[in-house]
C-alpha cells in the first residue's frame, strides 16, 4: 500500500468521515472473496435477512459474522492487509474485529439502504471504531455506491437508528433507545455535501460510526454490487450495555461462537471479537 495514499485517506477521514483507499487488495483476494461470498449467501446464517421482498425484481441480502463461519472471511478481517490499514486510520496501536457485515445488491434492486449512522446500532462506545467496505464488484453510483454526509461525524451526536426493512424485526428494537430521530434526506442534503466514490475492485472505503449514510439500489442490468462492511475496534473501543442493539436480537446473539459475557465498560476481549 502506497504510505502518503493512506496518510491522506486518514487525513480525509478525519475531516469527512470517510475517504477511499485504492489498491489495497489484490486480485487473489478479490478472487478468494467473490467465492466466499457465494457460498455465505448459499448458506445463510439464522441471522440473514432478505430486505427485497419476494415479489419484487433484483435481491439485496445481507449477513452478519459470516467470519465465524467462513475461513476466508476470517483471514480478510484477520490477515489481509485490512486491519493494518484499519490501525493507522483509527491511530490505535490495537486493533480487534468487532463483526463484519455481507450487502450484496444484485441487479434491478431497488431498495435503498436508508441513511443512518452506524453507531447507534452497536453495544459499543469510542473514538477508535472503523468501519472498512470493501466492494468486490466495479461500483458506480448507479450499480448502489455508498454516499456519505460529508463531516458528519462531527456532531458527535447519535440519532435514532432507522430498520433497513420493514420485516426484520429490528424496527420495534430501535424504538426503544429513546434517541431523536434522523434528519430526513433533504434535511441532510441541504446541510452536508454528498460524497461518494466510484470504486474498482481492491478499493476499500474507510467511514467513522457516526457518519449519516446511505445507498440507492442497484439500477445496473448487469452489474452485481457484492460487499463486506468490516468493522474494527481500537484501543479505547468498550462494551456499552445500553438497551436497543443489535446484539438484544436473539437471532444474532444465536450465531456467536460463545455467549457475550461482557459488562458496561469492558474492552471487548472475547474469542466472539478478536484481536487482529
Ligand atoms: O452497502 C450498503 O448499502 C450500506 C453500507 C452500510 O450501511 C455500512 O457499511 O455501514
Amino acid at each position: 500500500m502506497d504510505q502518503n495514499a493512506i496518510e491522506a485517506a486518514r487525513a480525509a477521514y478525519r475531516c469527512d468521515g470517510a475517504a477511499v483507499v485504492r489498491g489495497v487488495l489484490d486480485t487473489a483476494w478479490i478472487a478468494r472473496m467473490r467465492d466466499a461470498v457465494e457460498r455465505a449467501i448459499a448458506a445463510p446464517s439464522g441471522a440473514s435477512v432478505e430486505y427485497t421482498p419476494q415479489d419484487k425484481e433484483g435481491r439485496y441480502v445481507g449477513d452478519f459474522f459470516v467470519w465465524m463461519r467462513d475461513p476466508d472471511f476470517a483471514a480478510l478481517m484477520l490477515e489481509s492487509p485490512l486491519p493494518a490499514l484499519a490501525r493507522v486510520i483509527m491511530e490505535s496501536r490495537e486493533s480487534r474485529l468487532f463483526y463484519d457485515q455481507l450487502l450484496v445488491k444484485e441487479p434491478g434492486t431497488q431498495e435503498h439502504t436508508p441513511w443512518h449512522q452506524d453507531l447507534p446500532y452497536w453495544p459499543v462506545r469510542g473514538e477508535q471504531i472503523l468501519s472498512i467496505w470493501v466492494g468486490l464488484d466495479p461500483v458506480t453510483v448507479e450499480s448502489g455506491a455508498v454516499q456519505y454526509a460529508r463531516g458528519s461525524h462531527l456532531e458527535g451526536k447519535l440519532y435514532a437508528p432507522r430498520a433497513f426493512s420493514t420485516t426484520s424485526g429490528f424496527g420495534e428494537l430501535y424504538a426503544k433507545r429513546g434517541f431523536d430521530p434522523a434528519p430526513d434526506e433533504a434535511a441532510l442534503r441541504k446541510r452536508y455535501d454528498i460524497l461518494s466514490f466510484e470504486t474498482e475492485p481492491g478499493d476499500v472505503i474507510v467511514h467513522h460510526p457516526l457518519t449519516f449514510h446511505f445507498s440507492a439500489g442497484n439500477l445496473s442490468r448487469d452489474t452485481r454490487r457484492r460487499a463486506i462492511a468490516i468493522r474494527y475496534l481500537g484501543d479505547d473501543a468498550r462494551w456499552d450495555a445500553r438497551q436497543g442493539t443489535f446484539m438484544d436480537k436473539e437471532s444474532v446473539r444465536t450465531i456467536l461462537r460463545e455467549p457475550v459475557t461482557l459488562r458496561d465498560g469492558d474492552p471487548l476481549c472475547e474469542p466472539n471479537f478478536p484481536r487482529c
